[in-house]
């Protein structure tokens, strides 16, 4: 055995060359593995004893892509494709040998192997789309000629990962060799290779499936549309899109040259580098400062959802997925079976669209049992209330959960903004006691705000932490105080964009701005689409507000045809005559002169505050990280990841730019806009939201 450097080695078995590749965590394409790879390949491809050569990799996954911590330095070393050329160029057949996850540069230096063998857990895959960028490495080359085109348009526009089978059924994989036996399945297959005297196949010469889609633009004009309401605001689907129309209309060197280019023009673009920010953040958010990997967890094999309602069933199904027992009490028989009726509807919708089949419907139904007692949750190892948003009621669940549950269960509430300190003291065992707040539907949205109250236990938070990943969820650590992180940053928009219609912005014009800014959809559509009766409450109604008089016309939202908005009969909306007369007469009333207000005051006044809130809960110790705070808009409220988040933006923007406005605001309409003292210390000191360092701990 040679050791070509230090993450790189070279043996010989008989006739078969292995060249390992040791470079945790997941072998990414950094310069000492190019380096390594193409002088070991160099070496083996020279080495008359090999008759082929296998590329192999330890650890959990083959090439997991190129480094991305690389990116925007300077790139030292062999490139990439002088390792692909070492490859695709040797003169003895070159078998991959594929475990974990070939993904990005990895796949594409697996496609300039001659051969792929993988073991069935593997999976491949071009996800550079979600790092803003695009295979730059030949795979929007390489990859439509062996998967066809429209294979090749949805693997690198979507960044799917394709299992073995599905890969071997495409071609991508030439076969599958056993679980845990890669190394010698590889080297059966270079020497069957070598006994059938097979060719250097390169993918590069093959162009069958190319000259399928030659002359048919129709192909990519036809995806192009069916894609543009998933691809809108993103620059690097259309690049990728583009790039597999050059490997069907080009020779493929100038392919490869067309691709070099359109990579290149989203490497420089801001919105790759807010997604590759954005890619880090979230795993930086799963570290806790304080509670380490030694910190023991607490072993989850059974769960009670206290409130079949929509969340709590919706909460149910997450665990129910994870293949995790649950007790879902309610208090009256009908509520419960409301409740699991949802749910059942739920899955069968989603068998409905083949996301799973109605066996799986079955199983995890039968995961999910309804009960009226809360005794019943004496042997559970975790409980989650989520019943109504009132203190008295969560207080009184608490008192009973800490008399019913078993000494170490863990207490969770699901509440979105409520003290959880105070739910807490109204057991024995607060250290036992944290907010676990899921996002409506809450089977479907990503985000898990884990709370940490005052007396939460560091084996709580790990096992809570350890979860949120077992059931597919994207938790960050958030502190105790009035909507926590998003619902607090929320509110600061909100509260703008309520105070802009006041003073003439209409709803559309807000929503419209906050749309072409990114988000799904602006605060108005979005309060017609929950309905603006939620909380609202007929008797108590004086027509104080434009949601009063808009609900006292009995305009609730979608539901009802008309809202913010007027809906035609299959829900699209437009602006309404009826509500802008509300809203003119709203402010003759209260005294103002409505005024013209620009999209450019309008996105000022709705973004500004919130990166400041988001200063303020860093100063106060309500989140760990500025990007922890980005993490939770991305994901629970449709920030558009090419913008990295809120605090991200406030960089890009500039803080002392923020700080200006901000003073600007508070100057004319007062003190709701007084910028955070943390704005006013990173501008004096002349730092940014990103070289903040972790606050130590939850406050
Ligand atoms: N570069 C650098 N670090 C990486 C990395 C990468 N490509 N992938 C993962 N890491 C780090 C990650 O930050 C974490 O670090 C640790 O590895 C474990 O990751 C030319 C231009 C492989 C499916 O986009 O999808 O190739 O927090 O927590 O859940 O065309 O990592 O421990 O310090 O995610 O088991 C294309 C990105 C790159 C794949 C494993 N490749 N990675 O998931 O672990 S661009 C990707 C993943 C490219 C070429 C182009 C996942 C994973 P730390 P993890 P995991």
């Amino acid at each position: 055995m040679t050791a070509i450097n230090p993450v790189t080695d070279l043996t010989v078995e008989g006739d078969v060359a292995i060249v390992t590749l040791n470079s945790p965590p997941v072998n990414a394409l950094s310069q000492k593995v190019r380096e390594g790879l193409h002088a070991a390949f160099q070496q083996a491809c020279a080495d008359g004893a090999a008759k082929a050569v296998v590329l192999i990799c330890e650890g959990r996954t083959f090439i997991a892509g190129a480094d991305i911590t690389e990116f925007g330095g300077a790139m030292g070393g062999p490139s990439l494709q002088d390792v692909q050329d070492a490859i695709e160029g040797c003169s003895k057949p070159v078998v991959a040998a594929i475990h974990g996850t070939a993904l990005g540069g990895g796949l594409e230096v697996a496609l300039c192997c001659h051969y792929r063998v993988a073991v069935p857990s593997a999976k491949v895959g071009l996800p550079e789309v979600n790092i803003g960028l695009l295979p730059g490495a030949g795979g929007t080359q390489r990859l439509p000629r062996i998967v066809g085109v429209e294979k090749a348009l949805q693997m690198v526009t979507s960044g799917e990962h394709v299992p073995a089978k599905a890969a071997l059924e495409m071609g991508l994989v030439d076969e599958l060799v056993d679980e845990g036996k890669l190394r010698d399945g590889a080297v059966a297959y270079a020497k069957k290779v070598i006994a059938e005297n097979r060719p250097l196949r390169k993918v590069r010469d093959n162009d069958d499936k190319i000259q399928e889609a030659k002359g048919k633009p129709e192909i990519f004009e036809n995806f192009r549309k069916a894609n543009a309401r998933k691809f809108r605001g993103f620059m690097a689907p259309e690049n990728n899109i583009k790039a597999v129309e050059a490997a069907v209309n080009l020779p493929f060197d100038e392919g490869l040259k067309q691709e070099r280019k359109l990579f290149n023009e989203l490497m420089m673009g801001p919105q790759s580098a807010a997604q590759r920010y954005y890619f880090f953040a979230e795993r930086q958010a799963q570290k806790i400062p304080d509670v380490g990997d030694d910190v023991a967890t607490i072993p989850i094999k059974s769960v009670g959802i206290i409130g079949a309602g929509t969340m709590g069933g919706g909460i149910a199904m997450n665990f129910a997925n994870a293949g995790i027992d649950v007790k879902i009490v309610e208090v009256k028989p009908e509520a419960l079976e409301r409740g699991l009726g949802v749910v059942r509807k739920n899955y069968e919708r989603t068998a409905s669209r083949g996301g799973i089949t109605a066996q799986q419907v079955e199983e995890r139904m039968g995961r999910i049992k309804g009960t009226l007692s809360m005794e019943d949750l004496a042997d559970v190892d975790l409980v989650i209330e989520a019943v109504f948003e009132r203190m008295d009621i969560k207080k009184d669940i608490f008192a009973n959960l800490d008399r019913i549950c078993k000494p170490g269960a863990i207490l969770g509430t699901n509440t979105s903004g409520l003290n959880i300190n105070e739910i807490a003291s109204a057991t024995k065992r607060p250290e036992s006691v944290i907010g676990l707040h899921f996002f409506s539907p809450a089977n479907v949205m990503k985000l898990l705000e884990i709370v940490r109250a005052d007396h939460t236990s560091k084996e709580v938070i790990a096992t809570s932490m350890k979860l949120a990943k077992q059931i597919g969820k994207i938790a960050v650590l958030v502190g105790v105080c009035p909507g926590f992180v998003g619902n607090r940053i929320l509110g600061a928009r909100q509260r703008e964009a309520q105070k802009l219609v006041m003073e003439g912005a209409m709803p559309w014009d807000i929503d419209r701005v906050l749309y072409d800014f990114g988000f799904p959809m602006g605060p108005f559509a979005m309060s017609d689409l929950a309905g603006l009766d939620i909380g609202w409450v007929k008797e108590r109604s004086k027509g104080e507000s434009i949601r009063d008089v808009l609900c006292e016309m009995d305009r609730r939202g979608q539901k009802t045809g008309a809202g913010y908005y007027d809906y035609d009969e299959n829900r699209n909306a437009k602006p309404s005559p009826v509500t802008e007369k509300i809203i003119n007469d709203f402010i003759v009333k209260s005294g103002r002169n409505p005024r013209k207000i620009s999209d450019e005051e309008i996105l000022e006044r709705c973004i500004y505050p919130m990166i400041n809130e988001g200063a303020k809960i860093l100063e106060e110790g309500k989140a760990l990280r500025a990007s922890d705070i980005d993490v939770v808009w991305v994901n629970g409220y449709g920030w558009p990841v090419y913008r990295g988040g809120p605090m991200f933006y406030g960089d890009q923007i500039g803080p002392d730019k923020v700080l200006a406005k901000m003073k600007e605001f508070e100057a004319t309409m007062g003190d709701v806009f007084k910028p955070a003292a943390l704005l006013e210390k990173m501008v004096a000191e002349g730092t940014t939201f990103a070289k903040l360092p972790a606050n130590p701990r939850i406050l």
